[in-house]
């Protein structure tokens, strides 16, 4: 396939060829991209021999357990590797504090779609074109290992799948499909692993979601909205940060609204926003301002503040924008 720089890639299979020990890392709230592309990256190197050791800083999340060898993913690096292959971001930070700080690697390889990427690995296999980052390890996969087994194609088919929204978003090309049709032809099940990431809801999250839907507001424009989750809504419902994966979608499902933005309490007076665009608004754009990243579509930050304070402040930039760009634009 054309879809990467022959360049970059040969540079990144030659680094994967040269390195025996390998460290695969991905972003802190791991989602359905960062485990998929990492696991089945890991899979397909120690079929070719090598010692891998899959990093994160955080647990795998209920609804991704059932990927093959997410029992690898673990808080603890070794002394030392050949090669640190960091997936789905393209900041070391974004991977956490300990992967930031670590030096134990010779040579460190990006494999990344997000659109504000900085690039600062040795090398960086950067393609914001591409739908999830686990479409990029299907373009090595098939070359590193054509007849790839259902191990790998089913965390590829997972990646893919939850970066489309289920081949929903924009994001979804040809291509995405096509690398589908063929994870399917080598039998993943499309309905098994639907139920595994979505129809597995623990009853939880179920009253979280309730909860986390009172708080609904509207900005002027009725264009943008928000909901915010706080530690007390987590401590009634007996769940985690990790049971909000999603949550945002509710509130851009409303008609009429542009942009919606999740509010997550994770410290006093300190949120992390996920913002959600229909498509007229950037919202890696609305973010870069305040540290934050992403794609046009998805993006978000971490502020401190009082959260009404920037909610409002939020709700007035998304009625800015809207008013700037017209629904064709
Ligand atoms: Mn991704």
């Amino acid at each position: 396939m054309a879809l990467l720089e022959a360049g970059v890639q040969e540079e990144a299979l030659k680094a994967i060829a040269r390195a025996q020990t390998v460290v695969i890392a991905s972003h802190i709230d791991p989602d359905g991209d960062a485990l998929g592309s990492s696991l089945a990256l890991a899979l397909l190197l120690r079929k070719l021999g090598k010692k891998v050791v899959v990093y994160n800083r955080d647990t795998v999340p209920y609804n991704y357990r059932f990927m093959p060898g997410a029992e690898l993913v673990a808080d603890v690096l070794p002394a030392s590797c050949d090669l640190l292959c960091l997936l789905d971001c393209s900041e070391f930070a974004r991977a956490g504090d300990d992967l930031m700080s670590w030096r134990g690697y010779q040579q460190s390889l990006c494999i990344d779609h997000h659109l504000t990427a900085s690039v600062n690995a040795d090398i960086n296999l950067i393609y914001s074109e591409a739908c999830a980052t686990g479409e990029l390890i299907y373009e090595l996969a098939v070359i590193l290992e054509p007849g790839f087994g259902l191990d790998v194609a089913v965390n590829l088919y997972t990646a893919i799948l939850t970066d489309t929204g289920s081949f929903r978003y924009s994001n979804s090309t040809p291509s995405s499909f096509a690398i589908a049709g063929d994870l399917v032809a080598r039998g993943v099940e499309p309905w098994e692993i639907t139920q595994q990431v979505y129809e597995s809801q623990p009853l939880e999250r179920i009253k979280l979601i309730s909860l986390v839907l009172k708080t609904l507001r509207l900005s002027d424009s009725k264009l943008g909205a928000a909901v915010w989750v706080t530690k007390e809504m987590f401590a009634e419902t007996g769940t985690d940060s990790e049971y909000t994966d999603g949550l945002v979608n509710y509130p851009r499902s409303i008609a009429g609204v542009e942009v919606a933005f999740m509010a997550r309490e994770v410290g006093p007076d300190e949120y992390k926003f996920s913002f959600r665009s229909r498509g007229r608004v950037n919202v890696a754009a609305l973010v870069v301002d305040f540290g934050g990243g992403g794609h046009h579509n998805a993006a978000g930050c971490r502020l401190k503040g009082s959260l009404a304070k920037l909610i409002e402040q939020f709700f007035a930039l998304v009625d800015e924008q809207c008013k700037d760009s017209r629904p064709d634009d």
